[in-house]
């Protein structure tokens, strides 16, 4: 049998002020009819709207994540979040390693392994976000970048730690172009990620690490990529934004 599912929305740089955070978050809650159904759900709000949408969404069985974490624990870092500040107002999830953190800010491999690393230590649960360019998917390299991108990620990370960890699978060529990737795509990464897992950390490992899809992941496009064997759940941005489509989305049939 499959692995629990688990949906996750990724608000990036939206909604615009706090009301709209809190509207947005009290109407994904509602949309969390079945609170007992087999799926995990959380949303990530931008950094100042999260003490607000972790108390609207209180008993609602939908969990908060930040959108980024820096990996020291205090100091003269100005701009920057610690794991444990996250997590002190409610947050139990961090993305980590999104295409848009290693494009437009400089992120590196070697900067997810340290926010990886910080998020496990501080009890939070990872979301690795890994993925190819559109340059790389057409030279065949999809699995080769994934590959590259987990070792240096999870490199020091031991197989009982795994449970604090997802990898959302988000090519960038899908991200926000309206082109998701076909179930057969996804399907064939995601079973090269796993296989990645088994290879490094035993049959056990691979079989219940958590790894979703992410990349324009639409109402009409999530239950046939969930139907695919190795696809655990959905990273979602655009859709994310609108309460409807993403309950529609998590109460994927
Ligand atoms: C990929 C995804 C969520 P979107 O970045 O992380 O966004 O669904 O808008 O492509």
């Amino acid at each position: 049998t499959k692995r629990r599912a688990v949906m996750a929305g990724n608000w990036k740089l939206n909604p615009k002020t706090a009301a709209d955070a809190k509207t947005l978050a009290a109407l994904v809650g509602a949309a969390r009819r079945d609170v007992d159904a087999d799926v995990d759900v959380f949303v990530c709000p931008p950094a100042p709207f999260l003490a607000d949408v972790v108390r609207v969404l209180e008993g609602s069985g939908v969990a908060v994540g930040c959108q980024n974490i820096y990996w020291k624990d205090s100091g003269a870092f100005t701009g920057e979040m610690t794991a444990e500040m996250a997590k002190s107002v409610g947050c139990t999830h961090v993305l980590v390693g999104h295409s848009e953190r290693r494009e437009l800010f400089g992120e590196t491999d070697e900067h997810t392994r340290l926010k990886t690393r910080k998020a496990i230590d501080c009890g939070m649960t990872a979301v690795l976000c890994i993925g190819e360019t559109k340059t790389e998917y057409e030279a065949g390299q999809a699995r080769r970048v994934c590959s590259r991108q987990l070792e240096a990620a999870l490199e020091g990370v031991q197989a009982d730690e795994l449970s604090q960890v997802i990898v959302a699978y988000e090519p960038v060529w899908a991200i926000g172009t309206g082109l998701t990737a076909t179930p057969a795509i996804a399907q064939s990464v995601h079973a090269g990620i796993r296989q990645w897992f088994r290879e490094k950390y035993g049959d056990g490992a691979a079989s219940k690490i958590r790894i979703q899809y992410g990349g324009s992941v639409k109402p009409e496009t999530v239950d046939e990529l969930m139907q695919a064997p190795d696809v655990d759940g959905c990273l979602v941005g655009g859709a994310s934004l609108v309460a409807e489509q993403f309950g529609r989305i998590f109460n994927f049939d």
